[in-house]
Parts: structure tokens; C-alpha cells; sequence
């Protein structure tokens, strides 16, 4: 059987798919994959190269740009840049989409946060990349519901660099052989197990909706463990491997919550549900959401769907 890397394994389940078979898929999703190899060995080369820091400027939700996110910004906008077949980039860190390809050559729109968790390059703890990826031949743009989502995946760059992805067939993880160069496959079809575990910045606890208080003061004779590393791609990764739920609900600073939509939620929906769990907004599940606006937040719970339906109970009482 051999090495079965990402490259690899993508082109075999395109095969499958009519719709996708044609490669074009593969070679888009490739150069996502491409750029992720890139931002980890600057990920890796933080501390050792002039790329920590902020850049001075600040993006539009008021956040210092930091020197990695700028970094990994424009290595995405290049790996996507002469795909071909990309029409519109959508990323955390620029105002508006920019429209590479007008005409139906650029059928996909690639929406991304370049450098999630960027406020933890600084004390070297995880960060990552989170991608979704819709098709326009439906006429859509990139304000299209998470349930047309083609594809979504992240990348975290923690002690070992995984990169976890679906189109809509089971999520599939691989990590990074850096002897090789190559994300090699370590698990398939991933499913979300059941853990005792919550992810949530308490800090933040008079601050939430009363349901939330009162399933965080409940947890707390449930044997429950807190485990919250500031960078959603982290902790999303945890709840893969280990299980649990995690939230990032409404609070006063952050009324709508503070995640976005397109780039963070979305894609970390998707992957849930392809692993048998569930996102929500704590009423709606993330993906029948209609956006409105590139950067527009929403509340987040995520996890194994029995413990999100659990957290629901305490919102709904
Ligand atoms: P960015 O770093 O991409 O802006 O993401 C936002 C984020 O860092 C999430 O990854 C994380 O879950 C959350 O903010 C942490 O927020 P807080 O510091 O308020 O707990």
C-alpha cells in the first residue's frame, strides 16, 4: 500500500466522485495542503527568524496584525493565486473577497483564517489554519449557507503539525513527516467520542447567557475537566481526538459572539457533523445559517452531539 499521503489520498477519493473527478478539485485542495506546508515551517522557524511580533497594522476586527499572520496571508493568496481554477479569496485578514477569476474557470471560492490563534505564536502555543471551500456553479458567492460547503479543513501546528479535512466523505487526519515533506495519513473517517472534557474561556463566565452558568456550575459534579488552549483550531483539534464540547458563546464584549461565521465556524461545522457530532449557535445549527457579511460572528457550540444536545437543555430552560 505505501505511503499514503495527502496529495494521494485526496485524488483517490476525488476518483470516487463524479462531480470532483475531474481533478480539479484535487489540484485546488493541493495547493491548499501546499500552503499549510509552507506556514509551518514558519511556524517552526518563530522564535529563530524575524517573523514574531506585530506588524503594526490592524485588521478590520480591530486586532494587531501579527507578523505570522501577514506571512501566512500571503502565502495562501499565492498557493491559490495560479490554481486556475479559484475565483474569489476570502480571508480573515483582508476587508473585502478578492476576485481572482472572474469567469466560470474560477468555480471555487476558498475562505480562511491564515493564522488562528495568532495570539499564541508569541508564547509558542498551537496555532493553525482553518479553510472552507464553496463551489460557485450554484451562482453563489462567498456568502453562501455552511451546508454548501464542498470542503473544510484545518491545520494545527502544535507539538506535531496535523491537518484534518472532509468533502462531505468522513474527516481524514494526517501529520506532517517533516523527513519526507509530506502529510502522511494517520487516521479515517475520525468520529468524535464521547469526553468528559469542556473548552470554554471561563474567564468570561458572569458574562454568559444564564444556561451557560448554570451547565458550567452542573459539570462541576459531573467529573468534567477544562482544557482551553485561546486558539479555536486547538481546541477543535482536542475534541476530535479526545472528545467533549466546546463554546464560545455571547458575551457583553462580543454580543453576537466572537468567532466568524465563513471561516471559523463553518468549516469547524463541517467537520463536526462528518464525524457524527454537532455545531450550533446554542439554537440553529451553525450550518443553516445564512450569512450576511464576510466577517460576521456567531456564537459556537461544538462537540460529540450527545453533549451538545445536553448544553441546549440548560439554553433552552
Ligand atoms: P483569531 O486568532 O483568528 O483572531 O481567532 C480568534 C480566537 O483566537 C480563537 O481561535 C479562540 O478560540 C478565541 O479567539 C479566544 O478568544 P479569547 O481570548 O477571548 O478567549
Amino acid at each position: 500500500m505505501g505511503v499514503i499521503t495527502i496529495d494521494r489520498h485526496i485524488i483517490e477519493q476525488q476518483s470516487k466522485i463524479p462531480t470532483t473527478a475531474s481533478g480539479q478539485f484535487s489540484w485546488l485542495l493541493c495547493g491548499i495542503t501546499l500552503a499549510c506546508r509552507m506556514i509551518a515551517s514558519h511556524v517552526r522557524h518563530a522564535g529563530l527568524a524575524d517573523i514574531v511580533g506585530a506588524t503594526g497594522e490592524t485588521n478590520i476586527h480591530g486586532e494587531e496584525v501579527q507578523k505570522l499572520d501577514d506571512a501566512a496571508n500571503r502565502i495562501l493568496q499565492e498557493c491559490l493565486g495560479y490554481r486556475g481554477n479559484v475565483g474569489i479569496i476570502a480571508s480573515e485578514e483582508d476587508d473585502e473577497p478578492i476576485v481572482i477569476e472572474e469567469g466560470e474557470d474560477g468555480r471555487y471560492v476558498v475562505l480562511f483564517d491564515p493564522l488562528d490563534g495568532s495570539g499564541n505564536i508569541d508564547s509558542a502555543m498551537p496555532v493553525g489554519t482553518i479553510f472552507s471551500v464553496l463551489d460557485r456553479q450554484g451562482g453563489g458567492g462567498a456568502l453562501q449557507p455552511g451546508c454548501q460547503q464542498v470542503a473544510a479543513g484545518y491545520v494545527v501546528y502544535g507539538s506535531s503539525t496535523v491537518l484534518a479535512y472532509t468533502t462531505g466523505e468522513g474527516v481524514h487526519m494526517f501529520t506532517l513527516d517533516p523527513s519526507i515533506g509530506a502529510f502522511v495519513l494517520a487516521r479515517e473517517r475520525v468520529t468524535i467520542p464521547e469526553g468528559k472534557v469542556y473548552s470554554i474561556n471561563e474567564a468570561y463566565y458572569r458574562d454568559f447567557p444564564k444556561g451557560y452558568r448554570d451547565w458550567l456550575d452542573w459539570t462541576k459534579g459531573e467529573g468534567y475537566k477544562a482544557r482551553f488552549h485561546g486558539a479555536l483550531v486547538a481546541d477543535f483539534h482536542r475534541l476530535l481526538v479526545d472528545g467533549g464540547v466546546f463554546a464560545y458563546p455571547e458575551t457583553g464584549k462580543h454580543p453576537k459572539g466572537k468567532l466568524r461565521l465563513l471561516y471559523e465556524a463553518n468549516p469547524v461545522a463541517f467537520l463536526a457533523e462528518q464525524a457524527g457530532g454537532k455545531a450550533t449557535d446554542g439554537e440553529v445549527p451553525i450550518m443553516s445559517k445564512r450569512p450576511t457579511a464576510l466577517h460576521e460572528r456567531t456564537p459556537l457550540l461544538v462537540g460529540h452531539a450527545s453533549q451538545v444536545d445536553t448544553v441546549q437543555r440548560f439554553l433552552a430552560t
